[in-house]
């Protein structure tokens, strides 16, 4: 314990598990994650906003630096303002595939079988744009420097499509570049960047994905 610093409190969420428990737990959740992939076609049914509330809620538990917590998830079900991203986000996926993008950047999302058009832009329920605080606000307009926003915001996305997958939800990480326009559609102050666009829903029933994998573990790890 710090009996030196004030403000501490016990850590009392804390659970131990034994081995084999812990070997249990590690290999479910691998299957569980292992089965989550990145969908594009979407069903339009609405999932339970309280289901979207907690998953959200589990995204804002990320570490951050200096705990400054910079992120703002702005989620939108509006078919209007859906719309607006989709025809916004098009105009610039257009410029992308057609000359804006380097042959060798279009030669790699080839198995992905991308293209400008963004159907599931206005099809899925929920689009949440999910804001990095570059630097907070003060209620006078002081600013208040954030450290580690970029990793930190990359954690709490993390956590929100691992929480989005545990309820049996697809998402999408989608980048449209540059995303500029989705401060002016979702309404963000300056301060803020919109670090991607994650689309959120059930997949359609007839949804494909690529048939790609995954490196093995001996291929993305080492021990020292
Ligand atoms: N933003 C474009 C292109 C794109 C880029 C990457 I890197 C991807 O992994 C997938 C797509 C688009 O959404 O089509």
């Amino acid at each position: 314990m710090n009996d030196s610093v004030q403000g501490f409190v016990p850590l009392a969420g804390y659970t131990g598990y034994d081995d084999d428990e812990m070997r249990m737990r590690a290999a479910n959740f691998y299957s569980e994650v292992g089965r989550r992939r990145t969908v594009r076609e979407f069903s339009s049914r609405v999932p339970p906003r309280d289901v979207l509330d907690n998953c959200l809620r589990g995204a804002g538990t990320a570490p951050s630096g200096a705990n400054m917590q910079p992120w703002h998830f702005a989620v939108v079900d509006d078919a209007d303002v859906k719309k607006k991203i989709r025809i916004a986000a098009e105009e610039e996926e257009s410029k992308f595939y057609s000359g804006g993008a380097p042959q060798e950047w279009l030669d790699a999302l080839e198995p992905l079988g991308t293209n400008p058009e963004k159907p599931f832009l206005e099809t899925a329920p929920w689009l949440i744009g999910i804001f990095e605080e570059s630097y907070g606000l003060l209620p006078d307009g002081r600013r208040v420097k954030h450290y580690y926003a970029r990793e930190s915001i990359g954690i709490a996305t993390g956590i929100l499509i691992t929480a989005l997958h545990h309820v049996g939800l697809a998402t999408l990480t989608h980048t449209p570049s540059p995303m500029g326009f989705l401060n002016e559609i979702m309404q963000r102050p300056p301060n803020e960047r919109c670090f991607l666009l994650l689309v959120v829903g059930y997949p359609s029933e007839d949804a494909s994905v690529p048939d790609i994998g995954r490196k093995s573990l001996d291929q993305f790890t080492s021990h020292l």
